[in-house]
């Protein structure tokens, strides 16, 4: 197969010159989405715990590049007054997939959902990129419609997603089969239980199991070599948060369950759900929420910082 990994010159997309050189000289590189910054916590441990990842993921031998849309520009790794300006300008929105060429034609900036990143880190050849957790088919969705386009761009986009699961504020078990349908792998990482973004567990189980990055690099390589030009998807690896930082089941259920019931009554949809959701559930637990969030995006860093050197050295050798 063509190596992934080489750089991708596109009309559109600036690269930080320390992810150009990586992608050239065919070193690791992990994308990190920018929503989690703008919308996903508050300032300023949103720009700090962004700052912190970047740097793990250094110390683990990969470069980051966070991806955002400035200005109408795709950006593929940001400078530290980037960063800045995603975690504190408030005309920052949070952009889709379909918010996407709207964003680059208007010349806005535009944080962008794991779908988005994704969508841009395949244009510029990166293949794996941490998270805190991805979108999902939300709960009611038979009447709501409610699936995050993070599950769509899955099924068509080859980058590997390295998440903490996915929150039960979400309908796990319909995420697990729209995944199915879909064809994406869904790989826990050293743990056969699917993981509940703020819990270790969540009653179900993960469809398939690896126990360490190297496996995980050698199930991706095979997908894409799998592949028929031009298609060849991308894998969810889950990686249960740490259990120092771990909130347990029965004590986030009901929080979530209070959660729900305040964004019913203050009558919020769609594209705000998840950020109305993560601040009310911040608030209820007195921060305790944002702690464990902060953890589990370090953790997905440093295993995503872990798969894509192994992956890199297949490709190499391949
Ligand atoms: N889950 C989190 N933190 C986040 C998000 C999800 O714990 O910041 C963000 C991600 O950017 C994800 C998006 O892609 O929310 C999903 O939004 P929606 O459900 O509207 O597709
Ligand atoms: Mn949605």
């Amino acid at each position: 197969m063509s190596s992934p990994f080489t750089l991708s010159q596109h009309p559109l997309l600036d690269f930080a010159p320390e992810v150009a050189q990586a992608l050239a000289e065919q070193r690791p590189v992990v994308a990190l989405e920018s929503t989690i910054i703008s919308h996903g916590m508050p300032y300023p441990q949103n720009v700090q715990t962004a700052r912190e990842v970047e740097l793990l993921i250094r110390e683990a031998g990969a470069v980051p590049a966070t991806i955002a849309v400035l200005r109408g520009r795709l950006k593929a790794g940001l400078s530290d007054a980037e960063l800045e300006v995603l975690g504190t300008n408030k005309r920052v929105q949070k952009i889709s997939v379909r918010d996407l060429p709207f964003t680059v034609a208007r010349g806005g900036h535009g944080a962008t959902t794991v779908a988005t990143t994704m969508r841009v880190a395949a244009l510029a050849g990166i293949r794996v990129f941490a998270t805190g957790g991805t979108g999902g088919v939300h709960r009611g969705a038979a009447q709501t419609f409610d699936i995050s386009a993070d599950l769509t761009e899955l099924a068509r986009t080859p980058v590997a997603v390295v998440s903490a699961g996915v929150k039960s504020i979400l309908d796990i078990g319909l995420t697990l089969e729209y995944l199915e349908t879909q064809g994406v792998p869904v790989i826990g990482y050293g743990v056969s239980e699917f993981p509940a973004f703020y819990s270790r567990q969540s009653g179900f189980m993960s469809p398939l199991v690896a126990e360490d990055a190297a496996t995980v690099a050698r199930a991706l390589y095979a997908q894409w070599a799998l592949a028929l030009p031009g298609q060849g998807g991308g894998a969810l690896i889950a990686n249960p948060i740490p259990q120092h930082a771990e909130i347990p089941h029965a004590e986030i259920a009901p929080v979530i369950e209070q959660a729900l019931t305040d964004m019913a009554a203050q009558n919020i949809h769609g594209k705000d759900t998840t950020p109305y959701l993560l601040a009310r559930i911040a608030q209820i637990t007195g921060g305790r929420s944002l702690t464990a969030n902060i953890a589990l995006v370090k953790n997905n860093a440093v295993v995503a910082a872990q798969i894509a050197a192994e992956l890199q050295q297949l490709t190499r050798r391949g």
